[in-house]
């Protein structure tokens, strides 16, 4: 019966005290417990940035990469070796900024990969720079570049994209966030995670309440597998939703329209 420490390495977390991504690492270590994946089947990669410090501290194949390509990195990995379970960690500036375009693609190719963003909303590691999920009203009081610029919404990005299982969980909600992400490693597909969390150093104490409360479980009523009200969810930008927001029932297509390949007529003509 593999325990939490089996999943961990001797090193200990540089991260600053209240990060969120101490919250991800228990979150991570609690979910592979419950589906007790052999850490030496398992690989965890990163990019470059705070929460990419992660795959340092975990028992498993890891590897702290290059910042923005830890996508196209997963994806290598998992088609050479598709027996692994592979898990990809990062932060919203790796991930939305110069990382952005391989998200898109990783979606439609559907790569078996479970990608976890810890999105504190800016830059930590760089000493708290605008990211692209900066919230503008924290733009303007800290003085942050990019002030007229509008956040990007990430699970509404990945849904309009294609992506098969998107949730979003907050790092100080342990139970919820270890539900998440074993939902996200079992599904059998790209899977998406946005974790909400803000920045012990660079954002005030009182945005970490704000955010806090913002955030809600989804309501009882939500049908996961109706993309339409995973969009919703999405697109409410005042209350951010917890949960597993759109799980694409196995065997139905992308954005639920069946997909026929082009030229596929001819070739069975042939
Ligand atoms: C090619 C390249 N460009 C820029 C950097 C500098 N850099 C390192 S981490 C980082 C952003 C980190 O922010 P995020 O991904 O949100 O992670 P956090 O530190 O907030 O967890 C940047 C711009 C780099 N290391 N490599």
């Amino acid at each position: 019966m593999l325990k939490a420490k089996d999943y961990r390495t001797e090193l200990q977390p540089v991260w600053c005290a209240r990060c969120g991504d101490f919250g991800v690492l228990k979150g991570l270590t609690s979910a592979l417990v419950d589906l007790q994946v052999p850490p030496d089947q398992l690989a965890v990669i990163s990019g470059i940035g705070c929460s990419s410090r992660l795959p340092g501290y975990m028992n498993a194949y890891s590897c702290n990469s290059i910042h923005g390509r830890a996508l196209p990195i997963a994806t290598g990995l998992k088609v050479a070796r598709p027996e692994l379970t592979v898990v990809v960690v990062g932060g919203d500036g790796d991930g939305f900024s110069i990382g952005l375009g391989h998200l898109p693609h990783a979606i439609r190719r559907d790569v078996n990969l479970t990608y976890v963003v810890l999105d504190n909303g800016l830059y930590g590691l760089t000493k708290g720079q605008a990211s692209p999920t900066t919230g503008s009203e924290l733009k303007k009081a800290l003085g942050l570049a990019g002030q007229n610029e509008r956040p990007l919404n990430p699970p509404f990005l990945v849904l309009a994209s294609g992506c098969g299982f998107v949730a979003r969980a907050h790092a100080g909600n342990l139970p919820q966030l270890r539900e998440v992400l074993k939902q996200a490693i079992s599904y059998p597909g790209f899977a998406f995670v946005q974790v909400m969390a803000a920045c012990a150093t660079y954002q005030p104490q009182s945005y970490a309440e704000e955010l806090y409360q913002r955030c809600g479980v989804v309501p009882d009523t939500h049908d996961a597998t109706d993309l339409s009200q995973a969009l919703s969810l999405a697109m409410d930008t005042d209350r951010f939703s917890l949960g597993i927001l759109y799980r694409r029932a196995m065997g139905e297509a992308a954005g639920g329209a069946p997909f026929e390949r082009p030229g596929a007529e001819t070739a069975a003509a042939d």
